[in-house]
């Protein structure tokens, strides 16, 4: 083929053996993440049939073109134009223009912050409750599990006007959805047999009469009723909301109490300056990036960095490396408050950013401010443990040891 000129001007990527979803990895991913930056713009990875983008400018600019790297195709490595998914296609993450936009629309709507402002009082009061109750059994617990998993719990289902029965359900159904992003493994393999039980029971959450009146669930079935979007659609936004709006949150949650169990200075600058609240999630999201990966299909052949990737094949793209990329951030494994996050690709970037970002951060600036008011002190008290999941950096344990401030109605001074 003498004249294959368009194919010889294309550069071969360098090849990466290492499995990024063994569970080795996913306890200790940095150091992969460090190998792919370095090895080049574009990574192909023969085990998966993918290519990866690891810095945070080519992830960056993959995130912000949907025209070329689809969402329809799946967001994992399962193809949907091969093979079927393990449920109907979400109408917001698994989906791209035209039909995305309704929507997104619709949800946007309700999940944007004009439209939260009369939960943040509540949602305070709900967090100071949850503090002091912590507090109140002794300055040493776990603050995954009591706060972390515990605040979201308490405030999210409500919002979104689900019943009181089977809550215990969401977590561990978010975990499955997230594992289901990555490839078959024994992640995927451990929840297999749990996905008939918890896909009912949400898929039953997600009908019009299973829902409260003015929940974000209720209010997506009346933008039904006005024609914004279909009838098929409205239980499956529901779903959505179910699937991507707690896991992630709790994981979030966890990456601020971790880094500020690790840097009690960090904790002394947000107690003289509350107001960085927003800021300190934000660096916690970055610094941890709660949602590590995501993958796209490619619409066409596209040349990255002059390495082709073929038509209708995969592309991996490591939100969590793009986070701590040296090439975009000084110091990148610092959490830091005096750092400017934004930017940051934790909750994606373009068309499919994170739509309940804007819930993510009341939960969070509610959390902080309660303990902000009443913690002085926070460290470590044992060693933190991870979740594994294919898809979340996500936490098992916490422990915790804190100096209560005096604040706040504990008896515990
Ligand atoms: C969805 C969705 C979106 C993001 C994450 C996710 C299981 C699900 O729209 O259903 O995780």
């Amino acid at each position: 083929m003498p004249e294959a000129t368009v194919q010889s001007a294309t550069v071969p990527p360098p090849v990466c053996d290492t499995d990024p979803f063994s569970l080795e990895v996913l306890a200790e991913p940095h150091a992969l993440h460090a190998e792919l930056r370095a090895a080049g713009p574009v990574v192909y990875l023969p085990r998966y049939d993918v290519h990866v983008l690891a810095r945070y400018e080519e992830v960056r600019a993959a995130l912000t073109d949907w025209q070329h790297f689809e969402s329809s195709g799946g967001v994992g490595p399962v193809n949907f134009h091969h093979e079927k998914s393990w449920r109907p296609p979400s109408p917001l993450v698994e989906t791209d223009p035209p039909g995305h936009d309704a929507p997104r629309r619709v949800l946007g709507g309700i999940l944007a912050p004009p439209a939260l402002r009369r939960l943040r009082a509540r949602w305070q009061v709900a967090a100071e409750a949850l503090v002091d109750q912590v507090l109140y059994a002794g300055p040493e617990f776990d603050a995954f599990t009591e706060l972390a998993e515990a605040f979201p719990l308490r405030v999210f289902p409500d919002a979104v006007g689900i019943g009181r029965e089977g809550r215990e359900k969401l977590l561990p159904f978010g975990d499955i959805g997230f594992n289901l992003f990555g490839p078959a493994n024994e992640l995927t393999e451990a929840g297999a047999h749990l996905i008939p039980e918890l896909s009912a029971w949400v898929n039953a959450q997600c009908a019009r009469e299973a829902l409260t009146e003015g929940g974000f669930g209720a209010q997506i079935w009346e933008a039904a009723d006005r024609g914004d979007l279909t009838y098929a659609q409205a239980p499956l936004v529901v779903r959505s909301m179910l699937s991507a709006g707690v896991d992630t949150t709790v994981h979030a949650l966890g990456a601020c109490l971790y880094a500020f169990a690790t840097h009690p200075e960090q904790w002394q600058r947000l107690r003289r300056r509350p107001e960085l609240v927003r800021v300190a999630f934000d660096e916690a999201v970055r610094w941890q990036s709660p949602v590590q990966t995501f993958f796209r299909t490619a619409t066409t052949d596209v040349t990255i960095a002059g390495t082709r990737i073929p038509e209708d094949t995969k592309i991996l793209m490591f939100l969590g490396s793009a986070n701590r990329d040296p090439a975009r951030w000084s110091d990148p494994d610092r959490f830091d408050l005096s750092r400017d996050p934004s930017g940051h690709v934790g909750f994606g970037m373009g068309i499919h950013q994170c739509i309940g970002q804007h819930v993510a951060r009341l939960e969070a600036e509610a959390l902080l401010t309660a303990l902000v008011d009443r913690v002085e002190h926070f460290e470590l008290a044992g060693p933190p443990r991870r979740h594994l999941n294919n898809t979340l950096r996500a936490w098992a344990s916490l422990p915790v040891r804190v100096r209560p401030s005096g604040r706040g109605t504990s008896p515990v001074r």
